[in-house]
């Protein structure tokens, strides 16, 4: 987009004017730098501030813009004072002292996801939900690249929406998290969908109604929603008037699994005898298809992922595809080729008949009720860690179903083996990883599955969730040894 126009937009709606406005960029991290970078570009004046006495990013910063004012090991009210906006980075809450008084006295917010879609005339797909977002703005990435669109994904996913402006795609697509969304008022998403929504970050939102609402920003403007008909609370978020699209893995709706005939009585997994394994098709009385209304897409079967919620993922990228005009064929070719993300349903080894998978992406309750309903078989459970607040009797009736003992480790692994008092699943306690697996190994049959999917954060004893898998996966390999 020409600068002019952008910064028409940016005054328009945020009265951010280069001439009068003087920016605090609130957090040295990815999302600070990028927005210090795209500042710098358009001719803003600006400052950055960071809590911590040395931001990890802070030397990488200092090389890059090294006549940029920094404030570190605080929050200095006097940086806030003169400040006409803030930028405020999601890994802070609004709620912040120094934040909330800059508010009150007349400082504006402005987000990056806001700055970004100033930025850029071409049409975004926005994606949030407690799980399955990164999955997703995946499959769609890889689905619009077959189809030849010049696509960039980003935002929670990794790399910070301001710095794909320069990639001038065709089509963006970003992964949005309820911490970016609370700030962001301008998104006009040309498609948006939150996938589901479960208790997560309720150390940083009041309650799970709050939670969702900030989701719900995701489909501000008049774009395309794509709802989820088998989650309540997003079902709730429909607005008449829109364009929707429907998708479910239990019932119909405009995107939906069901047999060959487009029956979709063979919804009920378990009875059907659907499990983990690959060739789940043929174990189930009735072989499940893909559909978008009355065309048959493709055989689920054909799908290489672990896990009956990514047959929900594939359904709603479809919709989300269709909504932009992607083929719906060469979507199709994608989904066969996708192969996945790294520690999410990950088979890690086979070893003496024993499978171990490795999903310590899960970092709430919701991916670890969603992994253990996708086996037919009960598993080994190794799940804990930090718990942000949720209430972990919610695991109390899948592990009853699905676990046949549970081995706990992490602050909160406790609060797991409380909730499990009353039942008769066997638990155990580890103090790291290698203790978590070799328990584990000592527990497990041939056939039996070991599934690593704590519910809770990892940042208690890891340094983030792509760790604890590592360190899950090395243990594993050791025992091959
Ligand atoms: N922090 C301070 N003081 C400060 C600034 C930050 O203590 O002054 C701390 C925060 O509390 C946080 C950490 O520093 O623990 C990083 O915060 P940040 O906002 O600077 O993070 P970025 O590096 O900008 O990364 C953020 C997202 N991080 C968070 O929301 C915590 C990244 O998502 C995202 O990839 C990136 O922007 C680009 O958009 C990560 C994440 O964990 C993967 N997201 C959460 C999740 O997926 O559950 C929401
Ligand atoms: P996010 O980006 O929202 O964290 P990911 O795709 O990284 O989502 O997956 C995170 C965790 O959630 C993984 O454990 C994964 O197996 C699980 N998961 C993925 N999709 C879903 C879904 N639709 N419903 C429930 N859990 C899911």
């Amino acid at each position: 987009m020409k600068t002019a126009t952008v910064l028409d937009l940016l005054k328009k709606h945020f009265a951010l004017e280069p001439e009068s406005a003087k920016v605090l960029v609130v957090g040295l991290g990815s999302t600070g730098i990028s927005v210090a970078h795209y500042l710098q570009n358009m001719g803003f004046k600006f400052a950055i501030i960071d809590s911590r006495a040395k931001p990890p990013l802070m030397d990488e910063f200092f090389e890059l813009m090294p006549g940029t004012p920094v404030f570190t090991g605080g929050f200095d009210d006097a940086a806030f004072k003169v400040a006409t906006h803030l930028v405020v980075s999601p890994g802070l809450s609004l709620n912040e002292k120094s934040i909330m008084k800059a508010i009150a006295n007349g400082s504006k917010i402005v987000s990056d996801i806001d700055l970004f879609a100033c930025s850029v005339d071409a049409p975004i797909i926005a994606i949030s939900g407690s799980n399955g977002k990164s999955t997703v703005t995946t499959m769609l990435g890889d689905m619009a690249k077959l189809a030849g669109k010049r696509v960039a994904i980003g935002g929670n996913l990794g790399v910070p929406a301001l710095d794909l402006i320069d990639q001038k795609a065709e089509l963006y697509v970003l992964e949005l998290s309820s911490f970016q969304l609370e700030r962001t008022t301008v998104l006009n998403a040309a498609a948006a969908t939150v996938l589901n929504v479960s208790a997560d970050h309720l150390d940083r939102h009041v309650d799970l109604a709050e939670y969702a609402q900030e989701k719900q920003r995701i489909f501000n403007g008049n774009g395309v929603m794509v709802i989820n008909a088998d989650d309540a609370i997003v079902s709730a978020m429909q607005e008449s008037g829109r364009q929707t699209y429907t998708f479910s893995i239990k019932k119909t709706a405009d995107f939906y699994l069901a047999d060959r005939d487009g029956v979709d009585d063979c919804m009920d997994a378990t009875t059907k005898g659907w499990s983990m394994d690959r060739s789940r098709a043929t174990q189930g009385a009735v072989a499940e298809y893909l559909w978008h209304n009355d065309n048959l897409l493709m055989p689920l079967a054909e799908l290489p992922l672990e896990g009956r919620h990514n047959a929900a993922n594939a359904l709603a990228a479809l919709a989300l595809g269709v909504a932009v005009g992607l083929d719906e064929q060469l979507m199709c070719a994608a989904l066969r080729k996708f192969k996945g993300l790294e520690h999410r349903m990950q088979r890690v080894a086979e070893i003496r008949g024993v499978t171990w998978v490795n999903d310590s992406k899960a970092t709430n309750i919701g991916a670890c009720v969603a992994a253990l309903e996708g086996y037919a078989r009960k598993v080994i459970l190794i799940a804990g860690g930090d718990a942000k607040g949720a209430d972990m009797n919610e695991l109390t009736p899948v592990i009853k179903e699905k676990a046949k003992s549970v081995v706990l480790m992490g602050k909160d692994g406790p609060l797991i083996g409380q909730a499990l008092k009353a039942s008769d699943v066997p638990v155990y306690a580890a103090e790291n990883m290698v203790q978590a697996v070799q328990i584990a190994a000592g527990l497990a049959e041939s056939g039996d599955s070991v599934l690593l999917s704590p519910a809770c954060a990892s940042l208690d004893q890891y340094k983030n969730y792509q760790d604890r898998g590592n360190k899950f996966t090395k243990a594993v390999l050791g025992l091959a040894g």
